[in-house]
């Protein structure tokens, strides 16, 4: 009898264990990425939108119990992210999302953090198709492109010159959507209007500051500026306002920095802006990054993972017009006078 009761203990004892043993596999196989390092290198320091996509990402990664290391490169320049992917490599981490300064710069050396078996992706702004797993995309290329476009249109009343104030002339993300603002531009709709330069403030304040002083000096004619990266919107926005200059500003700008800048009267130079919100496309990038390395994903075209709590969750691959893949956050939102208050301590 004893032997008997023993014996169904054991058994009982052998089957919780195994299925205990069961269920870590099972968790693991769900993503157990406790222990992993997770890299991101943003575009440079000093720039709050960057900072901004680094927390969102390292508050996902750190949620889900693994190591995140930020790295800030001093100049948005390849040259200055080169070496943090290099030390990333050496560090031997898990995945380096990477928001590039150079879209054909930083080839050679993630394809070493590939060989490595490190998991690469981009973010904000792309990098080669070979050079990447998949690409977390802040929003529709063509989108950005058609919305400024129609706000150079509309704020110009039709017609007249205006200007381009752009981050570095390397820059991916802005070259797309100036290239794509150019194409739609070629309608006749648009055909009053005339480009006169594009300049480039290298995603620092007091570059673009000088590059917006210059333009204003250059063309007395000019009617609109559009600053399709953050630091130059609010560089060229107290430019204007500080001027007292009638030019009128649009592009895409951190509602917390432009709150000031934008209203209906002549005092305020920008009527209205775009953008997405950079903290979530950082904590997109961390889930990517995650699927990534626990397998869920390979950065095929069709492959769907899920996001945590993020809204648009699960999110699914879809094919990127430079031949890879990509994923997109979602559409350009429009900050103007009757909302910019709501989302001035947002982002
Ligand atoms: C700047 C950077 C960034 C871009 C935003 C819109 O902060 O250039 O890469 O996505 O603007």
């Amino acid at each position: 009898m004893k032997k008997k009761v023993l014996s169904t203990l054991l058994a009982a004892a052998l089957i919780s264990s195994s299925m205990a043993g069961f269920a870590t596999v099972a968790h693991a196989e769900e993503s157990d990425v406790s222990g992993k390092t997770f890299a991101i290198v943003i575009r440079n320091a000093g720039n709050p939108y960057a900072e901004k996509e680094a927390a969102g990402f390292q508050e996902v990664i750190e949620a889900a119990g693994a190591e995140c290391i930020v790295k800030s490169p001093e100049t948005a320049t390849a040259d200055a992210q080169i070496p943090l992917i290099q030390s990333l490599i050496s560090q031997e981490v898990d995945a380096i999302a990477v928001a590039s300064n150079d879209v054909n710069a930083l080839t050679a050396c993630l394809q070493d953090a590939m060989a490595e078996d490190i998991k690469v992706l981009a973010l904000d702004s792309n990098v080669a198709p070979d050079a990447r797993q998949t690409f977390v995309n802040q929003a529709g290329v063509q989108e950005i492109g058609q919305a400024l476009a129609d706000a150079v249109l509309d704020i110009s009343g039709g017609e007249g010159q205006y200007a381009i104030l752009s981050a570095t002339s390397q820059s991916a993300n802005q070259n797309s959507w100036i290239d794509a603002m150019k194409a739609i531009m070629e309608d006749e709709k648009y055909q009053g209007l005339e480009l006169v330069e594009v300049a480039y403030g290298d995603d620092e304040l007091q570059k673009s500051t000088d590059q917006t002083q210059a333009l204003l000096e250059k063309y007395p004619d000019l009617k609109v500026i559009c600053s399709p990266t953050t630091v130059g919107i609010n560089a060229a926005a107290k430019v204007l306002q500080d001027n007292g200059s009638s030019v009128k500003l649009t592009g895409l700008g951190l509602p917390s920095e432009m709150s000031a800048y934008i209203g209906e009267t002549d005092e305020f130079p920008c009527p209205y802006m775009f953008l997405w919100n950079p903290e979530d496309v950082g904590r997109l990038a961390a889930h990517t990054a995650i699927a990534l390395v626990d397998g869920t994903i390979t950065g095929e075209v069709g492959q769907t993972f899920d996001a945590g709590d993020m809204e648009n969750s699960p999110y699914t691959i879809t094919d990127c017009d430079d031949g890879g893949s990509e994923i997109i956050l979602g559409p350009p939102f429009k900050f103007d006078p009757s909302n910019i208050d709501e989302w001035k301590d947002i982002y």
